[in-house]
């Protein structure tokens, strides 16, 4: 087994592949030796903002920062910030514990189009394998051509079985038939690809709203882990989403994925921030290794280092 296995060698990973900048800009605003609060703050403003904070949540930084900052030193403007960030940031509910022994965890993987659920199930299948827990998938995605064989790829490179029909199968039947098989199998973790859809659209939302109740119904007392996949690289497109999903179906935790292809980042941040939803995983690329657990504490420090 690799190193990278263990907390500090999952964030050394991270740290690696994250592509973000805002702590080097930060440091460009003090290293031009703006002199004044009133150059500097404006100045951090613009870089939250095209960072992906989000303009309402930018502002409520900053508004803090104004009060608090006395001094304009780098170190100590970045510390203040460090400091409002994780305040704010703590208030985000935490994570769900995962279900004792002896009972199940099904996890409803769920999201706009191509955020990345499919690679996301895949790779969170390989990592509880690793932990020796019995992990089912269900190929709940009937809608696109070739999503069942997608997903039957990632669970053959996990090492996972899948319950599958054929496309074009009702969603609600297939979630049915694998709670049936994850009982008698004993699993531990049932994870439920889902097909994309946009989260304005009611009758799509209807849809996953249905095999959530089949899930409440047919598997009482089990843990749902309700995940939302979001794409980092969306921007505050993530935040429109997060905000509709969590209204309809409830939300327990977030996939961020394709944190290695944005530049951006602060989007992890307002979601926690704004919505009170934890970031449980984040995505860093393409391959089955490529998801870690998400600390936001720790994101800060990577964001503003
Ligand atoms: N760089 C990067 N690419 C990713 C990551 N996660 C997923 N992808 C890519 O995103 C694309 C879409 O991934 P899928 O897993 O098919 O997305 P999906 O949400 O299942 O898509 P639909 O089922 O069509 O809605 C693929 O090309 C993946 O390789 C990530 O963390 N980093
Ligand atoms: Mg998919």
């Amino acid at each position: 087994m690799k190193g990278n296995t263990t907390l500090s060698g999952e964030r050394f990973v991270f740290k690696v592949k994250l592509n973000i900048q805002i702590g080097k800009r930060l440091g460009g605003v003090f290293s031009k030796k703006a002199e004044k609060k009133d150059e500097i703050i404006p100045e951090i403003e613009e870089i939250l903002i095209t960072s992906d904070f989000g303009v309402e949540f930018t502002q409520q930084i900053i508004s803090e920062l104004e009060k608090r900052v006395g001094a304009y030193e780098r170190e100590e403007v970045l510390a203040v910030l460090r400091e409002i960030l994780k305040e704010r940031i703590s208030l985000a509910s935490r994570a769900p514990q995962p279900a004792q022994d002896s009972r199940m965890t099904v996890h409803l993987v769920f999201g706009v189009n191509g955020t990345g659920k499919t690679t996301s199930i895949g790779k969170l299948a390989f990592r509880l394998k690793k932990e020796k827990r019995r992990v089912l998938i269900a190929a709940a995605d009937t809608f696109r051509d070739a999503a069942i064989e997608q997903l039957s790829e990632w669970a053959r490179r996990a090492d996972v079985p899948v319950i599958r029909q054929g496309q074009g199968a009702d969603p609600g039947a297939v979630v049915y038939d694998a709670i049936d098989a994850a009982y008698s199998r004993k699993v531990n973790d049932l994870i439920v690809d889902t097909a994309g859809r946009l989260h304005n659209k009611e009758r799509l939302m209807e849809e996953l709203k249905k095999i959530s109740k089949i899930l409440d119904k047919k598997a009482p007392g089990e843990t749902q882990n309700r995940l939302l996949v979001l794409d980092a690289t969306t921007g505050q497109n993530a935040i429109e989403q997060a905000r509709q999903f969590n209204e309809y179906t409830g939300v327990d935790g977030i996939i961020l994925t394709k944190l290695d292809s944005s530049a951006k980042g602060g989007v992890a941040c307002t979601v926690s921030g704004m919505l009170g939803v934890p970031i449980l995983w984040a995505g860093t690329g393409e391959k089955i290794e490529d998801l870690v657990s998400f600390n936001i504490d720790e994101y800060i420090d990577i964001l503003l280092s």
